[in-house]
């Protein structure tokens, strides 16, 4: 089943004239409603009218993650306030988060694309479907939401936690389809186990994964324990969110919703484009977003676009799964996590020494996150004999942590000198997490 054939199986030339119309009346829109990006091509002595075709794209200057923060929070905002129906946020490299306006129109493109990730799935009007990614600023939670209510499924607002009641759910209501991180999906195996729930007393058949990398291997380990057929999907906040691409029953790379999202593959060091089939960093323009359109957005996803047909039928450009990423951001129980924001932590608490190190791990399939951080030689003569001074100061750092990263992480506060000094560049993660 395809769920817009008109869009996911056009010829490449209908293709390429469309995203050329697309790009060029984006350009336009862009051009005179955001200076960030009106000064961008004037520099490079451009206005739309040089960009006519698809091709002209490489005219166009990158747009990274550095410039959605320096213009938080609404900067890059194309649409009025008055357009725009709802905001996500997804961390950023430092205190700020990177905010995503969606106008209506948006948010209809967005379940138009998660309708049809879900269809290339086989999901459709019989399932019961359980959304597990987090609701909130995550776009994950209402992302696939919307998707599903517009397949016609009865949607399960399950969210994430409380697994043991979700796990119940899935039994009693014999629910078929769930939407969540493919880490989740495992502790949801592991807590079905716990509470004695067996594969034969639910009837889960399909599952949409993503927000992190994932292997064959997980895969073939979540098929088994869940007893269901899991698919990947795709997608980034600052694009539109899950859905930007998707695979189908093929299973052989995710289709690329490339009429709405064109995306480019380039050298992340010399920022050259490169020809389709090679390996480099993932780079998106939206075509038609209004909230908050991007120009040759710079993922920092390291991919490959797949040339050649599929044998769903589909003709919409491939990729093939994110094989790592060409900054530090760590991806941890699905929610993006960069160094930078705990040194951020550390180095506003005079206490401590700007010295410390995320360990990684994934414990009963679920993941975990170390801080271990250096006091200061003055603090630890001070206090390392008053065992609540310590419980006190660990406490804030957590509590300061959580804060800034959204997630819990434990802490280990170190002797001053404690954490390995490495001989050239200083080794902030160390990320035990096996993906093979
Ligand atoms: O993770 C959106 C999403 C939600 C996608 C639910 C899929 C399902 P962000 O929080 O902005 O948005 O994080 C985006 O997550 O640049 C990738 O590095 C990573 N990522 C997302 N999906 C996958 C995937 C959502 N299927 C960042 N495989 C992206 C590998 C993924 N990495």
């Amino acid at each position: 089943m395809i769920w817009n054939p008109n869009k996911e199986c056009m010829s490449r030339d209908e293709m390429s004239a469309l995203q050329g119309k697309r790009l060029h009346k984006i350009v336009e829109y862009v051009y005179h409603n955001v200076p960030f990006y009106r000064h961008k091509l004037q520099e490079r002595d451009l206005t739309p009218d040089d960009i006519r075709t698809i091709e002209d794209i490489v005219k166009l200057p990158y747009t990274t993650k550095k410039d959605l923060r320096d213009n938080y929070p609404f900067g890059l905002q194309a649409a009025p306030q008055s357009e725009i129906i709802r905001i996500h946020a997804s961390s950023g490299t430092t205190g700020n988060p990177t905010i995503v306006g969606y106008t209506r129109k948006d948010i209809g493109v967005w379940s138009e694309c998660m309708a049809r990730c879900l269809t290339a799935f086989g999901v459709g009007r019989d399932d019961i479907f359980s959304v597990a990614y987090g609701y909130g600023l995550f776009t994950g939670g209402l992302g696939a939401h919307n998707g599903v209510e517009m397949v016609g499924a009865s949607v399960v607002p399950a969210s994430t936690g409380n697994t043991e009641k979700h796990a119940r759910l899935i039994r009693d209501l014999g629910i078929t389809g769930i939407a969540c991180t493919p880490s989740y999906a495992l502790y949801l195996a592991e807590t079905m186990e716990q509470i004695g729930i067996t594969k034969d007393q639910i009837k889960l058949r399909v599952g949409a994964f993503g927000a992190e990398p994932w292997t064959e291997k997980m895969r073939e380990e979540i098929e088994e324990r869940l007893g269901l057929k899991g698919f990947n999907i795709y997608g980034l906040s600052e694009v539109m969110g899950p859905s930007v691409s998707y695979e189908c029953q093929a299973q052989h790379g995710s289709h690329i919703n490339e009429d709405h999202f064109y995306p480019e593959i380039i050298n992340p060091v010399t920022l050259e484009p490169l020809p389709k089939g090679q390996s480099g960093e993932l780079v998106f323009t939206t075509l038609t977003k209004e909230g908050m359109p991007v120009i040759r957005y710079r993922t920092r996803d390291l991919c490959s676009l797949m040339p050649g047909e599929c044998s769903c039928g589909r003709t919409n450009v491939r990729m093939t799964p994110i094989a790592g990423r060409s900054d530090d951001m760590l991806i941890i129980r699905g929610i993006n996590v960069f160094p930078s924001q705990v040194e951020s932590v550390v180095l506003s608490m005079k206490e401590f020494a700007p010295r410390y190190l995320l360990v990684v791990d994934r414990i009963n399939n679920l993941d975990t996150l170390e801080v271990q951080v250096e006091l200061r030689q003055e603090y630890f003569t001070a206090t390392f004999d008053t065992p609540a001074a310590i419980d006190e100061l660990k406490k804030r750092l957590r509590d300061k942590l959580r804060s800034v990263l959204s997630i819990n992480a434990q802490v280990q506060l170190k002797a001053p000198n404690a954490i390995e000094r490495s001989q050239g560049k200083s080794v902030r993660v160390i990320d035990k997490r096996k993906l093979q």
